[in-house]
């Protein structure tokens, strides 16, 4: 029996795991004890990686659409061929910007790097990724906050911290493994507090929880920010040291009263002093948020207000502090540093000529080859496709038919495509229906390479089983198009994924993050490496748990954190009489995995979940319209599209809110075409509906 130690493909966290091998099958998968980020322990998902083994039908092949509609099954290279005939065909007809990718953070560093070289280089398109749905409002707040897209914290600072704050995150079901540190934590007296309109299993699980109205939370941060100035219950000494805009904001903060947010919130005066009390009396203060902050349309302002929270107290850079948004897929920081979308790779300025110049060197290739402009954004894309301005799409390891906002506009927008390639591990997910080409790539259990978790660890993905004849990873059929392309000496370094990774830690020499000292055999069997970690520093900081900032410098010019801030903004789509109630949507089970296509293989998974979709609904409300538990509504959304779902009672919603998990279809027929003005993340968490029984 062979052991081979891996990394899991499904959330953020990134738990290491133990195969058992034996004749080409998984017969045990084990949590790697001693791994820093999950010693011992996983969720159900992890465990039932070895579930996965029908996805690709042994011996699969290309598919290509025929004029009948029918599809053909063509050989790998007829497979590339045809697409890359396809988009220079359609880039000549229609121009460079006629076709477009869309990517995700479920890959290995190596397959996105890869595929923004092949797509935003070498062809000049626009390429985004579903990361758009999730981390771009950290991202962008990050960014103008600190300096460079650098999330601080390691996962320690949950056993560290004192007073952990939550908000918009729920982590028992969405990153469990991240709450079992919280569970770790011994420190006398902390306190768990949670931010949520809803009563989350969190809340539940909480010392505290402020149920506040939704999409108010940029109102609560402001209030919360002047109660602590005008209480001085600041860290002068940070402050001074260590940012600027702080008078600035001291002005623009004595608008948000006490009373404003209590009429804005619906919290009580006493619940919003009492949290005042609790930052106030903390020594090390932790704030965690996810979705519930980065999906909304002024979120990335709310971020920096929770980032500024933590300025002022001066929890920032040291143990159990900081200001922390926890990422959701398992390699979307890998996706943001060794970015597709903006292929600096390791980040750094478009019109920046010594980065330029830099990457070209490294890359060996021309300056003017490297994209010269940001990408469009997801939603620019699919408006593009749907004014009939792209005419091809390539999408990888994402789902958009199901999971992209308002997604009646994405199936109009896949039917007007003249080339449209899906890659994934199974041909049956919705995306695939109207596809004209079908690549069938294999799963993270039979391919290598890097993922880079939620804390900066990087951590190794090998083969734990081999491949039979055809099957191909990601990471070929993306090479593959490139050499049919012709893209000849442009390829050259980019042979495996190894060679790649190699080119990364080149590109990322005196970047925020360095990782020229991790090399690939370093990451084997390992307890995993966080950036940064330049060559010649390995010995100082081989520690296992890092976080940054600790001396208080950021990556802005000034080596200072900024204050950012901005006025609450109308709400762009407001509750009215004919559309009186909120649709909240979110993660449902443990066990699910956003559009279901991989957990649905999972038999005790899918053995105890509900098989259509479905909403949470308050009894109260139920009983005043004469519903019960497992009836059927049908639920009308402001973007003028409707559903059906069935109901199920829980006191923990609100009378005027409903709220529907994300792993089925219709929640996503519901959302609305409304973005974060800077970020461009979609609001996907307070749709005003209305619903009737059938
Ligand atoms: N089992 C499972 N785990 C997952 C995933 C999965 O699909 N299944 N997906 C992974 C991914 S990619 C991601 S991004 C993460 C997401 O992880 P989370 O963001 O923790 O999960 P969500 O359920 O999307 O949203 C969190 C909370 O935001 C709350 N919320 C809604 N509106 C507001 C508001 O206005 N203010 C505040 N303060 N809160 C609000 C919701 O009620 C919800 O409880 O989960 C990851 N983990
Ligand atoms: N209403 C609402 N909508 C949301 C959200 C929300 O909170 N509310 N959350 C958003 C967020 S945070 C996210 S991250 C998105 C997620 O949305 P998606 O990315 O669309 O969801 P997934 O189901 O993870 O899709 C991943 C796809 O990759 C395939 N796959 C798995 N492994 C591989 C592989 O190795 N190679 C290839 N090529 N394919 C593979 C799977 O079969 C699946 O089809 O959803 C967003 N949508
Ligand atoms: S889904 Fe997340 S928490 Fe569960 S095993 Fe995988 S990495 Fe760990
Ligand atoms: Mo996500």
């Amino acid at each position: 029996m062979k052991k081979i130690q891996s990394t899991c493909n499904y959330c953020a966290i990134d738990c290491n795991l133990d195969f058992y091998v034996e004749d080409n099958r998984v017969v045990k998968v084990v949590p790697t004890a001693g791994y820093p980020v999950n010693d011992g322990f996983c969720c159900i998902k992890g465990l039932s990686l070895d579930k996965q083994q029908t996805t690709v039908k042994p011996g699969s092949l290309p598919k290509i659409r025929q004029a009948d509609g029918s599809f053909r099954q063509v050989s790998w290279e007829e497979g590339f061929q045809h697409v890359a005939d396809k988009l220079k065909e359609l880039q000549a007809k229609y121009g460079p910007e006629s076709v477009a990718g869309i990517s995700t953070g479920q890959l290995t560093l190596e397959e996105f790097a890869i595929f923004g070289h092949v797509m935003r280089n070498y062809l000049k398109t626009n390429v985004d990724g579903n990361t758009r749905l999730c981390m771009a409002t950290a991202v962008v707040a990050h960014k103008q906050s600190y300096g460079f897209d650098a999330p601080g914290y390691t996962l320690q600072d949950l056993e560290l911290s004192d007073t952990i704050i939550f908000i918009g995150s729920n982590p028992v079901v969405a990153h469990p493994i991240l709450w079992g540190r919280v569970r770790n934590n011994q420190v006398p007296g902390h306190k768990v507090i949670v931010i949520d309109p809803r009563r989350s299993e969190t809340a539940m699980n909480a010392d505290y929880w402020y149920g506040l109205r939704w999409r108010s939370d940029l109102v609560l941060l402001y209030t919360v920010a002047n109660l602590l100035i005008e209480k001085d219950y600041l860290d002068h000494e940070f402050i001074e040291a260590h940012t600027e805009k702080f008078p600035e904001f001291r002005e623009f903060v004595k608008a948000y009263t006490l009373e404003r947010g209590v009429a804005d919130t619906g919290l009580s005066r006493e619940q919003i002093l009492e949290l005042v009390e609790l930052i106030h009396s903390g020594k090390r203060v932790s704030f965690w948020w996810t979705m519930g902050v980065n999906q909304g349309y002024e979120a990335v302002r709310t971020a920096q207000a929770i980032i500024n929270l933590a300025l002022m107290t001066g929890n920032m850079g040291k143990p159990g502090t900081g200001a922390n948004s926890i990422t959701g897929q398992c390699n979307a920081m890998g996706s943001r540093t060794y970015s597709n979308t903006a292929v600096f790779f390791g980040g750094g300025d478009f019109a920046n000529p010594a980065r330029r110049q830099r990457i070209a060197g490294v890359l060996g290739v021309e300056e003017s080859m490297l994209a010269e402009k940001p990408t469009k954004t997801y939603n620019q894309i699919i408006e593009g496709i749907n004014a009939g301005e792209i005419k091809g799409l390539w999408i990888l390891c994402t789902n958009p038919r199901h999971s992209w906002t308002n997604n009646e506009t994405f199936a109009s927008a896949a039917k007007k495509l003249e080339l449209f390639v899906v890659q994934d591990i199974y041909d049956t997910i919705e995306s695939a229906e109207d596809c004209t080409v079908f690549f069938p790539v294999v799963p993270g259990l039979k391919k290598e390479g890097t993922y880079i978790n939620l804390e900066r660890r990087l951590s190794a993905m090998r083969p734990v089983l081999e491949r039979g004849e055809n099957e191909i990873s990601d990471y070929e059929a993306i090479l593959g198009v490139g050499k049919a392309l012709g893209m000849g000496d442009a390829l050259k370094g980019w042979e495996t994924p190894r060679d790649c990774f190699n080119l990364m830690r080149e590109c990322s020499r005196n970047m925020p993050g360095d990782i020229t000292g991790i090399t690939w055999e370093a990451l084997e069997n390992s307890h995993g490496i966080q950036w940064p970690y330049p060559e010649g520093r390995e010995a100082e900081l081989s520690d296992d748990q890092r976080r940054l900032y600790e001396d208080g410098r950021f990556f802005t010019p000034s080596g200072k954190a900024q204050f950012v801030f901005e006025e609450v903004r109308e709400n762009p789509l407001p509750r009215t009489e004919k559309f009186p109630y909120v649709l909240n949507t979110g993660r449902g089970t443990v066990g699910q995995w956003h559009t279901q296509s991989r957990t649905r293989e999972v038999r005790f998974v899918e053995d105890v979940s509900v098989k259509g979709a479905y909403l949470y609904m308050n009894p109260e409300l139920a009983d005043q319209k004469g519903i019960r538990e497992m009836d059927r509504i049908r639920v009308y959304s402001a973007n003028g599209q409707n559903a059906l779902f069935t109901v199920k009672l829980t006191g923990n919603v609100s009378r005027e809110e409903l709220f529907a998990p994300i792993h089925y279809m219709e929640c996503n027929r519901l959302t609305p075409s409304v973005y974060d003005p800077y970020s461009k993340e979609p609001s996907y968490k307070a749709t005003p509906v209305r619903f009737e029984k059938v």
